[in-house]
């Protein structure tokens, strides 16, 4: 953890909203002392401000009045930073915003730097690393799946699991250690058995957290989904009822899109970043050929693959270069046109684990559709997500420390020379709950979130 001294706890002040035209802005302090400055810009309509308690009256300065506002005053260490906080919520008119910050600063407190007050509360010990990270997730989260990731992990459950698995490792470093601190006396022996047991569990929890990675990343990402198929298929026409506008040109004419389209949606509580593409063909035509390399490579870049198909067509050679694109891909096939009499032997369809009929005309089948994208990749309710690459590097790092501390032990080396792997396995996992960090990895976390936060 940063040393707590190294950080001044004099009162900050900051626009926590943001800068326009709005019903209410907030500009809120904190750091011993920003009650003072509060109650020396503010003129109650009633009672003098109490903690806890809203209070109505004037924000004024040396010029006047400048808001009839709401004062809320919190003392450390019962606050989001542990200090002591004020927050005035405000007309949120800019100059009104302005002013009241001007009043504040003159009245004594600092400009607050950006991340200022989540760092406050980590270095205070109110968040650690990963709860303060969750904090900007959640602030920049652009579906409910990943508002609901953050949230959780800013509630700490990420945390937890990683202290627990860090506290089962702790264990068997102190067995090690007791080892080779008495082993000369005869009194302890460190037990192979128990070691490995123990590490095998960590191994198997650490396993299990880094199996949610790529899930993490699309929740908190969004998903890369490419729309590929033969001309005339009904791709953009799909793309078009996911967005639930006319985004793509749909002709009737095979070859209609050129370029790659691409459009951010709402899926099942996901947010799938689409790609329609041209659709797959020979062809002589330069601009189109253009367009069909692009949908390989958007194909190719693509997390998950809707691989449209017309189901009123006979199959033809071009379904096979969508087949073959297909082959060891995430994909779901939508048979398209539904609502057309079907011509499309089903049986083409067999190489697919998933098979959803849909009109991209009248919209049925685009819920079933919904249903399969969110049950893919959507969390379970109560499911822990590593969701941040730092996150799963550290503990990728500490998986693999923890398996080679496994190896030496089962491999009869002295335990303390893998009492060395599982020290860097502890470390590691110390690492996303901020335990134990470099001053540079808190700098850049903190700077990445904006002035107020
Ligand atoms: N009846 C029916 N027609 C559809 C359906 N989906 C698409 N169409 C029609 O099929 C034609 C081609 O649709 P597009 O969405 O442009 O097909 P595309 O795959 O994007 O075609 P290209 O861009 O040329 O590769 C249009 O006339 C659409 O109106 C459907 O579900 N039912
Ligand atoms: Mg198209």
């Amino acid at each position: 953890m940063p040393n707590a001294t190294d950080l001044t706890h004099g009162p900050v002040a900051a626009l926590s909203t943001a800068l326009q035209d709005a019903a209410i802005g907030v500009v809120r302090m904190t750091g011993a002392g920003c009650h003072d400055i509060a109650l020396r810009c503010f003129r109650p309509l009633g009672r003098t401000p109490v903690p806890r308690r809203a209070a109505v009256g004037h924000v004024f300065d040396a010029e006047g009045d400048i808001d009839l506002a709401v004062l809320t005053l919190w003392t450390a260490p019962h606050s989001f930073t542990g200090e002591d906080m004020a927050e005035f919520s405000c007309h949120g008119g800019r100059v009104v915003l302005y002013d009241v910050l001007a009043a504040l600063l003159a009245a004594g407190a600092r400009q607050a730097g950006p991340g200022e007050f989540t760092r406050r509360a980590f270095v205070g010990g109110k968040l650690d690393l990963a709860e303060s990270e969750a904090i900007i997730d959640l602030i920049t989260a652009g579906s409910r799946a990943a508002a609901r990731a953050a949230l959780s992990q800013a509630g700490g459950s990420l945390s937890r699991r990683c202290r627990e698995i860090r506290a089962a490792l702790v264990e068997a470093d102190a067995d090690i250690m007791a080892y080779v601190d008495f082993s000369d006396e005869g009194i302890v022996q460190a037990d192979p058995a128990s070691l490995l047991a123990s590490l095998d569990a960590a191994i198997a929890d650490l396993d299990r957290l880094l199996s949610t990675c790529k899930r993490g990343r699309v929740v908190r990402d969004g998903l890369p989904t490419a729309i590929i198929g033969k001309p005339n298929a009904g791709k953009s026409s799909l793309l078009n009822l996911l967005a639930g506008s006319e985004r793509a040109i749909v002709t009737e004419l095979p070859g209609t899109t050129r370029d790659v389209v691409g459009e951010e949606v709402s899926v099942g509580g996901l947010r799938l970043r689409l790609m329609d593409t041209a659709g797959l063909r020979e062809t002589v035509d330069p601009v189109e050929k253009i367009g069909v390399a692009r949908s390989r490579q958007a194909a190719d870049e693509a997390a998950l693959l809707l691989a449209v198909f017309d189901g009123s067509r006979p199959w033809s050679q071009e379904d096979d270069t969508v087949l073959s694109l297909c082959d060891g891909r995430d994909v779901i096939a939508v048979l398209n046109k539904s609502d057309l009499p079907q011509q499309l032997d089903g049986a083409r369809l067999a190489a697919f684990a998933e098979v959803v009929p849909l009109s991209a005309r009248s919209g049925d089948g685009l819920d079933e559709l919904s249903r399969r994208i969110a049950s893919r990749y959507a969390p379970a309710a109560d499911e822990v997500l590593l969701t941040s690459l730092r996150h799963s590097e550290a503990a990728a790092r500490a998986r693999e420390a923890a398996q080679r501390a496994r190896e030496a032990i089962a491999a009869g080396v002295e335990p303390d020379i893998a009492e060395v792997d599982i020290r860097e396995a502890i470390e590691a996992l110390g690492e996303i709950t901020g335990e134990r960090v470099s001053e540079d990895v808190v700098e850049s976390i903190f700077s990445r979130f904006c002035v107020g936060k």
